[in-house]
């Protein structure tokens, strides 16, 4: 039989309002929401001082506003959500590799085998939640469990900062007190089903056979029949990190003017430093890749000293890049254009905010 698995799941406590408490010390201790006012605007969340008025992610601004006329509203800041993501995802891959992020605020860990050797996963949640609060100024909630099912409501159950370990001999009791909303991946339309069919709590889902379930919920009826017992073998699937990005584009017509080279390489260009903005990436070196019309191909690379920033500096990198390459006179079929060796300047300038003393977190000092 394989050996019990440690999972943890770690969620950032409400992410982006956090952030703006930490950065903004006049929000501190209030209600606010990251997101717009006015209409057709939504929240993209809210601090915990405006949750009990009901404000809370996807509500739409408006009535958020009308629940809680002090709601404070701040845009949203990605590009400092991502460096935080960044930096607690760095903090991650010091136990693990088995990494898998659902969010910028939210990950898997498969910690059964850990890089330090510390071998207990409580004690790991435990020092991941302190190392993101000596870093980043902000808190986390972590759930530790033997599968991800369990990790992830236990993150959930003590929030904010909590640590709740749900042990393989506590885990049935758990499911069968938990209310059918709390499970994951059973949505607001599936729990009004269940309630329909007398299913409130996991003991009640744990009493219907496999066969009635699937009857009633399809496919997903052997996810709940599993999950009522505990059971969910779902493997943390770490996400590889990017080594490269590339666009390209084949021709219906052959391009053979200069200026269409130009047009045609300047859209390659947008395309392609927007997916580095999104990602808030640089990168080092720079390819331009032509395939002609009889099938050949020319590649030309070019690394530069200082990594260039912002989409004019990568413009003048591709133009320069354009007036070297040792173009043919033959009709084009494909240009492509692709960057390596990228740098994550979120990362390196994430700013490091001082921050209080993590207080003491009561774990129960366990070897799971
Ligand atoms: N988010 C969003 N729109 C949503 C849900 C979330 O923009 N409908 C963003 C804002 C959140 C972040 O994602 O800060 C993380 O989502 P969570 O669901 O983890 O919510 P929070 O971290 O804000 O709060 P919690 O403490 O409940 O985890
Ligand atoms: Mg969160």
């Amino acid at each position: 039989m394989d050996s019990v698995r440690k999972i943890i799941h770690i969620d950032m406590d409400a992410f982006y309002a956090s952030v703006e408490q930490r950065d903004f010390p006049e929000l501190r201790g209030k209600p606010v929401a990251v997101g717009r006012p006015g209409p057709r605007m939504v929240v993209a969340t809210a601090s915990y001082e405006a949750r009990p008025y009901g404000v809370r992610s996807a509500l739409p601004s408006v009535v958020a506003q009308r629940l809680c006329p002090d709601l404070i509203f701040r845009p949203p800041r990605f590009d400092v959500y991502k460096a935080v993501s960044a930096q607690i995802r760095r903090i991650f891959h010091e136990y693990t590799d088995l990494v898998e992020p659902l969010s910028l605020d939210e990950a898997y860990l498969d910690v059964t085998h850990d890089f330090k050797q510390v071998r207990s996963a409580t004690l790991i949640a435990r020092d991941i939640k302190a190392k993101i609060k000596a870093e980043t100024g902000l808190t986390a909630s972590a759930g530790v469990s033997y599968n991800k099912f369990l990790a992830k409501i236990a993150s959930d159950y003590r929030k904010p900062d909590g640590l709740c370990v749900i042990e393989p001999a506590a885990a049935l009791d758990f499911i069968a007190a938990l209310p059918i909303e709390k499970f994951y991946g059973v949505g607001q339309a599936t729990a009004r089903k269940m309630h329909a069919n007398g299913i409130a709590t996991g003991a009640d889902l744990r009493a219907r056979s496999e066969m009635e379930l699937v009857h009633l919920f399809g496919k997903a009826g052997q996810y709940y029949y599993g999950i009522a017992r505990g059971i969910d073998n779902r493997e943390v699937t770490p996400q590889r990190e990017r080594k490269s990005y590339s666009v390209e584009n084949t021709y219906v017509h052959d391009l053979v003017t200069n200026f269409e080279r130009i047009t045609e390489l300047y859209r390659l260009e947008q395309r392609l430093f927007g997916l580095l903005d999104r990602d808030g990436v640089s990168a080092r070196t720079l390819t331009l890749k032509v395939r002609y019309n009889d099938f050949t191909e020319q590649s030309k690379s070019r690394t530069f000293a200082s990594v260039p920033r912002g989409f004019e500096a990568w413009h003048h990198c591709t133009a320069d890049l354009r007036k070297d390459f040792p173009w043919q006179e033959k009709g084009i079929r494909l240009m492509g254009l692709g960057v390596h060796g990228l740098v994550r300047p979120a990362e390196a300038e994430a700013s490091a905010a001082v921050p209080s003393p993590a207080p003491d977190t009561p774990v129960e000092l366990t070897l799971f």
